[in-house]
């Protein structure tokens, strides 16, 4: 059986697009995680059995995406002391702002840690963070990842030095069209 950590759960397959990108970055560095669906007003049963099972099943930490009035995040985190990370989905009408508040404003005594709007792939990476405060090797692994992104920013700013604003672009747009 896997050696499951992370719980990924979306209020609605709408939102699994988005939450695939939490998916994602957990396999980039080898998590193991499972992902299903479960509506805090559709099938609230279905939430409370999946949260206070969360942790018999080995998972450490639970990511919950939802949009529009989106309480899902905050009733996982009502039933568990597990950590919660809170992806706000962007909704058709009020374009995730309704997602973002439902899931940001907790009362006191109940935290959600909530990132940005869509950050699937952030919600992943704070995941892998919190675990890695255990686990030395994943924190190496996420060392490297963070100085990547820094060499990757260093050789841009030494580009557009170098070569000029029109330069750069024109070589952004041709990458672009290929
Ligand atoms: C929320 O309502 C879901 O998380 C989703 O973001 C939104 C719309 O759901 P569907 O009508 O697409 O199922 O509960």
């Amino acid at each position: 059986m896997k050696n499951l950590k992370v719980g990924i759960v979306m209020g609605s397959d709408s939102d699994l697009e988005i939450m695939t990108e939490a998916a994602k970055i957990l396999e980039e560095f080898n998590v193991h995680y499972e992902m299903t669906v479960a509506s805090a007003h559709r099938s609230p049963d279905l939430v409370h059995k999946y949260t206070t099972s969360a942790k018999s099943r080995g998972l450490k930490i639970i990511i919950a995406g939802a949009g529009g009035a989106a309480h899902l995040a905050g009733v996982i985190t009502s039933l568990t002391t597990l950590p919660i990370i809170g992806v706000p989905i962007k909704s058709k009408y009020l374009k995730g702002l309704d997602s973002l508040f439902s899931t940001v404003q907790m009362p006191p005594g109940v935290p959600v840690a909530t990132v940005g709007i869509n950050a699937g792939k952030n919600a992943g990476l704070l995941a892998l963070q919190i675990l890695a405060t255990g686990d030395k090797n994943l924190e190496k692994k996420l060392v490297a990842y963070k100085n990547k992104m820094s060499s990757e920013v260093k050789a841009k700013g030494e580009k557009l030095l170098k070569v000029g604003y029109k330069k750069y672009l024109s070589a952004q747009e041709s990458l672009e069209n290929k």
